[in-house]
């Protein structure tokens, strides 16, 4: 009966030990993710705070892995920071996504979100000037 208390005071510490392997275990776990399938722009045209002549426009945004298409967007911020939503059109692969717009001078933001395959999405802005003829 009286050694009741000793025996909760023992119990301790391997919970403790038991919370901090767990704790490092989901370190270890969430840590490689991102390297290895979280998408992650690479490469663009324009390129980031790039320019690009007035007129139709083609954007392309190259990630490094593999992308849903159906569930990811593009929307493009306007100088006048008004919003447009961009089709996700033809020439797009797994991993790049291409639009058109028809753009007249100033600063635009392309605001992309996108799916990858082990289900996280990613967001980012590509900032570009479009330029006069
Ligand atoms: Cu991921």
């Amino acid at each position: 009966m009286t050694d009741r208390r000793p025996a909760q005071q023992v119990a301790a510490p391997p919970m403790r030990r038991l919370a901090v392997l767990a704790a490092l275990a989901a370190c270890l776990l969430a840590a490689p993710l991102p390297a290895q399938a979280h998408a992650i722009l690479v490469d663009s045209t324009p390129p980031a705070l790039g320019h690009v002549a007035a007129g139709q426009v083609t954007l392309r945004l190259r990630y490094n892995s593999r992308i849903d298409r159906g569930r990811s967007r593009l929307e493009l911020i306007r100088p006048d920071k008004s919003q447009a939503t961009l089709v996700i059109g033809a020439g797009s692969t797994e991993n790049v996504l291409v639009t058109t717009a028809t753009l007249t001078p100033g600063a635009y933001v392309v605001r992309w979100q996108v799916l990858a395959v082990d289900g996280h999405i990613t967001r980012g802005d590509l900032p570009f000037t479009v330029t006069g003829p």
